[in-house]
């Protein structure tokens, strides 16, 4: 048995529509068998072996959902890769994880054998043809699917890190079904429901939170490329659910066309991976009758939090914890854990907690405390009706429409350009990515580069949506009496740089 590929894929019937794609087309879930069957046959043929990872880098397409599968059906680790990482970030997470094969777009063939020696390297791009699909369109649909255990890896996702060093978070088979099963239930998705699907496929929400529910629960999805409010509108119709970043639920308020009568056949507005303001929950209620139901996670965890399906969903709240999670707040120093109502860290537990780092035991070790207990790093409270607050980050962290950008990784890029005594990078508010990336630079009063060059500097570093949407420039860093950079302070003075929208 395979845990994971048997469980996603036994509740439907053959018949049920698995996926709308892009083009109107669609996969029933009875030709899920022959279709990752044809895909996991071409992985093996290439050498992978059960435990192998299998890095992944390509835009979104069926295709890039049904390799998810394949990998999982072979007994592998899919590894998804964001596609705007830049060459120099790859060249590390390839290092890192040493897949038996990467799978790139074949705009970036030629660079990725650069950096990867001997390993294989196979394409597949936008439209889901390249030499994967080549390879696989030529072998059998019959594949005798490899049997796994629960505790054996499916994923490895990479999360960065307050170091600047990102780490692979392992997800067991395990812990996947024991995160979708869980949501299935409390979100009360069954085969009637026709999820939008717009997020990003390479990150834990679109993959396991949007697609694992939907093929748990044998649902179905409207698969699009990315997100586009307009678009996404125009589907609403068809639709019973959304799962999206706070930015997709500011878009969709911009819509004239968002009104109850829009979106009365939905059952569900799910948003997570950045704090929802309570204005435009409060906002989106207004126009439309319907209130988002708000939860929480991280790739290392899966969803630990989730506002209620029938009862009252409060805004700026994550809800209470998931039946299986436990969570508890604790002091950030000590461990002890805090009365309720005391602010502290969040500490959770459950079958949903991945199983540590990739080849990172005392980078592991460090994150939990005894009795498996894993550090968030986010910290909140409880209130008296059992509601998680998330109320700031222990950790440097900036969320930018709902991805994360470790401040120290931009820092050491900045710090490195001529002229640059030393750097902050603060996440300010803005209005249509929630917070926007900024780069505070120190020149010591000195001629400086200017704005432009520093970031046309960093394009080639990092990836675009690490890259600081605004560069100021100040003499010197503030810093208190112990020498520390008063970031705080720094978003203070520049909190409504970007409050008329710009940028
Ligand atoms: C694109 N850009 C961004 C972002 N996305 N800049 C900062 N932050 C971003 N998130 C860049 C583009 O490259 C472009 O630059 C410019 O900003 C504007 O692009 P635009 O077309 O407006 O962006 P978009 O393509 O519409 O994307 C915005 C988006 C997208 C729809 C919000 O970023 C998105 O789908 N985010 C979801 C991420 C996600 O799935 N997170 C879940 C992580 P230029 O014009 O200069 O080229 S998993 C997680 O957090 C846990 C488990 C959880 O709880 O879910
Ligand atoms: P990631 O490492 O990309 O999985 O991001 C996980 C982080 O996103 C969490 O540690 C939180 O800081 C943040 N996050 C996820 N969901 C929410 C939410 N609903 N409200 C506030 N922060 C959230």
């Amino acid at each position: 048995m395979n845990p994971l590929f048997d469980t996603l894929t036994r509740t439907a019937a053959p018949g049920d529509l698995f996926l709308e794609r892009p083009d109107g087309g669609v996969i029933r879930y009875g030709d899920l068998d022959g279709l990752t069957g044809r895909l996991a046959n071409a992985l093996t043929r290439e050498g992978v072996k059960a435990g192998d990872r299998v890095a992944v880098q390509v835009e979104k397409s069926p295709e890039n959902l049904l390799l998810y599968l394949a990998v999982v059906r072979a007994g592998a680790v899919f590894l998804p890769l964001n596609t705007a990482y830049t060459l120099a970030e790859l060249a590390y997470f390839i290092g890192d994880a040493e897949p038996a094969v990467v799978v790139c777009d074949p705009s970036a063939e030629a660079g990725i054998r650069e950096i990867v020696g001997g390993t294989r390297v196979l394409t597949l791009d936008a439209a889901g043809k390249g030499s994967l699909m080549t390879l696989a369109s030529a072998q059998p649909e019959t594949f005798g699917t490899v049997a796994r255990e629960a505790s054996d890896l499916a994923a490895i996702c990479y999360t960065s890190g307050t170091t600047g060093r990102s780490k692979g978070a392992m997800l067991t088979h395990g812990n996947l079904i024991a995160n979708a099963l869980t949501l299935v239930d409390l979100w009360r998705f069954t085969p009637g429901d026709v999820l939008i699907h717009a997020l990003p496929i390479y990150h834990v929400h679109g993959l396991f939170v949007a697609t694992n529910v939907v093929m748990a629960a044998g649902a179905a999805m409207i698969f699009r490329p990315k997100f586009d409010a307009a678009e996404v509108l125009s589907l609403i119709a068809r639709a019973t659910s959304l799962m999206g970043v706070p930015t997709f639920y500011t878009r969709l308020l911009d819509q004239p066309g968002l009104t109850p009568e829009a979106c009365k056949g939905m059952r569900l507005f799910i948003s997570g991976s950045a704090p929802l303001l309570a204005e435009t929950h409060r906002a989106f209620e207004t126009r439309t009758g319907q209130r988002i139901l708000e939860r929480y996670g991280m790739t290392e965890t899966g969803m630990n939090t989730s506002n209620p399906y029938d009862g009252e969903r409060v805004a700026g709240t994550v809800g209470p914890p998931l039946p299986d999670v436990e969570l508890r707040i604790a002091d950030p120093e000590t461990g002890a854990v805090l009365a309720g109502g005391e602010i502290g860290m969040i500490e959770v537990k459950g079958p949903n907690v991945f199983a540590g780092y990739w080849r990172m035991p005392e980078k592991t070790a460090s994150e939990f405390r005894p009795g498996g207990w894993f550090i968030t790093g986010d910290l909140g409270k409880i209130d008296e009706a059992g509601y998680v607050q998330i109320v700031g980050r222990g950790k440097d962290l900036i969320i930018s429409g709902g991805l994360n950008v470790y401040p120290k990784e931009v820092e050491v890029e900045i710090d490195a350009l001529p002229g640059v005594v030393e750097s902050a990078v603060i996440g300010l508010a803005h209005p249509d990515f929630g917070e926007a990336v900024t780069a505070v630079i120190a020149t010591g009063g000195k001629a400086h580069a200017s704005e432009a060059e520093v970031l046309s500097a960093l394009a080639e570093r990092l990836a675009r949506f690490k890259q600081p949407k605004r560069v100021l420039f100040v003499d010197d860093l503030p810093r208190n009496a112990m020498g520390k950079v008063q970031k705080a302070l720094l978003r203070e003075q520049h909190a409504g740089l970007y409050a008329s929208g710009d940028a």
